[in-house]
């Protein structure tokens, strides 16, 4: 018989672990079976003592996003490849309408980038760089016709992506209508420009001063503006992105309490790394993790509030926002002058370990981290059941984690095209040890079997999470 058996291994999901072997067929999944009970004449692949989990989706990448004056410094080819070696089977890249442009001429650019060069799956959402009429109607067409069911807006970045809140109001009623998500990069961008401007009068130019310019209380006004806005827009669904902060995070769990159509996303960077320790590293080597929403302060409580609002599912999904820019030439565009150096950390290789690690130092279950890494995402944007899943008729993308393994993060062994690594000298207590993608071992004893134009476009329907 053709095929692959994956025998011995504990098939983990968001309701259980159980020890299980699954029948892969072409490139889905034909069956879940009891231990020892499929075909005999079939190819096998040993999976004691491993975890079966379905591929990962990173449901928040930017390869090749022009920000800063320069361009993420990866390209759908080389991001979705460092993301195989991380097994990470899907990303949802986020195509951009800068402002000013035709909604449906940035979605053509971005499928030009992607087209024949990914080494998984993909999909988009689409940033508005700016709501109007013509953006409006693109809404409708590219949820219609386009498979694009989620919308970025940005209450930062004035004079770049901005929306004030009558443009977000009105894109949030469209998205009512539609059944799209609204995704929110939720800082206030006018108050920000203010304090950046002061700072840098005082001659504050070091990197630190990007997260001082950027204070959490900021994050907490628009992550609860924009939770005001979703309720005046009918309870428009909203996503919140990159969320970072204590306060912010109360806005939301407050929101879900109260039964709203508000979910959100942290980012290991978030869970791991801080104003102080990082940001504030000397010279102008902070640089290196300079994004938005900014590191937070290690003193306040916000890295163990963040573990604990993914337990609780106020936090939703883990997503890398992975936005990579090189030390040399590119985050040195702001030596001298911290609100020009490009925003981004490079992660997309790194999601399933960072987060696992919250599993073996018992922060997070095996079932959460499956959850929040593979089967919300893929819920959460419409790609269930054919993404985040191992049940009958499922893409076959499977990872094989190997939790007796060990991984050690650097720029040495990364495969992201970035000449620093965000984790040097990290120690994860797992391993990544096969990675299957439709069917297609992309990854296993270490060797990459991958190639690019294997992954494919994924059109996406709507959230599954909405009534
Ligand atoms: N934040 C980043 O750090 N990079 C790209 C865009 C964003 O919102
Ligand atoms: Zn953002
Ligand atoms: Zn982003």
């Amino acid at each position: 018989m053709t095929g692959l058996l994956i025998c011995g291994g504990t098939v983990v999901s968001p309701t259980g672990a159980h020890l299980a072997d699954v029948l892969v067929d072409g490139e889905t999944i034909a069956a879940v079976l009891a231990p020892g009970a499929g075909p005999a004449d079939i190819e096998t692949l040993d999976a004691a003592g491993k975890y079966v989990i379905p591929g990962a989706v990173d449901a928040h990448t930017h390869m090749e996003l022009p920000f800063g004056g320069t361009f993420a410094s990866d390209t759908f080819e080389t991001g979705t490849r460092a993301a195989a070696f991380g097994g990470t089977t899907t990303i949802i890249d986020f195509a951009v309408q800068r402002t000013g442009e035709v909604v449906q001429d940035g979605l053509a650019a971005w499928h030009a980038k992607a087209a024949g060069n990914c080494h998984v799956d993909y999909a988009f959402h689409m940033i508005l760089g700016g709501v109007d009429e013509d953006s409006l109607k693109a809404m409708d067409q590219l949820v219609a016709d386009e498979g694009i069911t989620s919308f970025k807006l940005f209450m930062a970045y004035p004079g770049v992506f901005y929306s004030d809140d009558g443009q977000i109001l009105r894109a949030m009623q469209k998205a009512r209508d539609n059944g799209s998500v609204i995704m929110m990069h939720a800082e206030n961008g006018i108050a920000i420009d203010v304090l950046i401007g002061q700072a840098l009068a005082r001659g504050e130019t070091d990197p630190i001063h990007h997260g001082l310019t950027r204070p959490e209380a900021l994050e907490a006004e628009a992550t609860s503006r924009a939770i005001y806005l979703a309720e005046v827009a009918r309870d428009c669904p909203l996503y919140i992105g990159h969320l970072s902060a204590s306060r912010a995070l109360a806005a939301v769990a407050q929101a879900r309490d109260a039964g709203r159509n508000v979910f959100a996303e942290t980012c290991p960077q978030y869970l791991y790394l801080t104003l102080e320790d990082q940001l504030g590293a000397p010279g102008f080597e902070g640089a290196k993790w300079v994004c938005s929403t900014p590191l937070r302060s290690g003193h306040e409580n916000h890295r163990a509030d963040l573990w604990r609002g993914l337990r609780s599912n106020d936090l939703a999904v883990v997503s890398t926002d992975h936005c990579p820019f090189c030390f040399k030439e590119q985050k040195e565009l702001g030596l001298g002058d911290f609100s020009k150096i490009p925003n981004g950390i490079g992660g997309v290789e790194h999601r399933l370990d960072l987060v696992y690690q919250g599993v073996a130092d018992g922060k997070l279950s095996l079932q959460r981290w499956v959850e929040t890494i593979s089967t919300t995402p893929a819920r959460m944007f419409g790609l269930y059941p054919r993404k985040g899943v191992i049940a009958p008729g499922s893409d076959a993308d499977i990872v094989l984690y190997d939790p007796t393994g060990r991984t050690t993060i650097g720029v040495e062994t990364h495969h992201m095209n970035m000449d620093y690594s965000a984790y040097e000298g990290y120690e994860i207590a797992g391993r990544v040890d096969t990675v299957i993608s439709r069917g297609t071992v992309l990854l296993s004893g270490g060797a990459y079997h991958g190639r690019k134009g294997h992954g494919r476009y994924l059109p996406r329907g709507l959230s599954t999470y909405l009534v």
